[in-house]
């Protein structure tokens, strides 16, 4: 269950339990899912995502999972077993993969990834990872840094939540992936690393949730002006 109410993921990818739990306790009412990935369990352990799970919003596993259906399977039984509510896993390893990982927990499919280099190999197949994300998974990733594939994705992308990386550290705007048809915004280091992760947290969620707002009237607008 992930409700949105921010269109805010907190990405904790710091090296310390402590800070971490201070990050997503200061954040917490400011965004609507916390995002653990190997920075943080292979510096202090797997428990951390139950603690974590604790404070009362979601944890996404983030292990960008790409084995053998089999293995795939047992890394995601592991994020379940230590309290995550959903995994990501890569989409280019092919359907028995996403298939396995989605018996076991919910789950984000990598479709295309936020740095320049997924250019090269993964956004030529992006669109198809979208239509076998749509067999079998809750949600896919999209990058925040190409609004456009963003929207490109989103018109493939039926009933899945996209979630969007790339915002603020690697150079996208609060607010333009959603804008373009993303369901929220993962952001990491404009809030852990920022002096204030709180107050910047607070700041980031305000203009999702105004971009939301913004939306939401165009569309009633719309609707109002079809029916007259
Ligand atoms: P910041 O760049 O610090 O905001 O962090 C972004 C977070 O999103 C990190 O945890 C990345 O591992 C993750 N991420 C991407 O940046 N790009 C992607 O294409 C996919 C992910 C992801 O799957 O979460």
């Amino acid at each position: 269950m992930l409700r949105r109410e921010h269109g805010l993921i907190l990405a904790l990818d710091v090296t310390s339990r402590n800070k971490a739990l201070e990050v997503a306790e200061r954040a917490l009412e400011h965004v609507d899912a916390l995002k653990v990935g190997y920075p943080l369990v292979l510096s202090c352990g797997m428990e951390v995502v139950g603690e974590l799970s604790e404070l009362g919003k979601p944890v996404i596993a983030d292990f960008k999972v790409a084995d053998i259906p089999y293995t795939s399977r047992l890394i995601c039984e592991q994020a379940r077993r230590a309290g995550a509510s959903f995994a990501i896993v890569h989409g280019f390893v092919g359907e028995d993969v996403i298939k396995a990982c989605a018996g076991v927990i919910d789950i984000f499919v990598v479709a295309e990834m936020s740095h320049p280099g997924a250019r090269e190999f993964l956004q030529p197949v992006a669109e198809r990872i979208v239509l076998l994300a749509r067999r079998h998974a809750f949600g896919i990733v999209a990058p925040a840094t190409r609004p456009e594939r963003v929207a490109k994705l989103r018109s493939l992308a039926e009933g899945l939540v996209i979630i969007s990386p790339g915002v603020k550290a690697q150079g996208a705007k609060p607010g333009d992936a959603i804008r373009a048809g993303a369901d929220f915004e993962i952001v990491g280091r404009g809030i852990y690393a920022s002096p204030d992760p709180g107050r910047s947290a607070a700041e980031i969620a305000r203009k999702l949730r105004g971009v939301m707002e913004e939306l939401h009237l165009k569309q009633r607008g719309n609707v109002e002006e079809e029916e007259d």
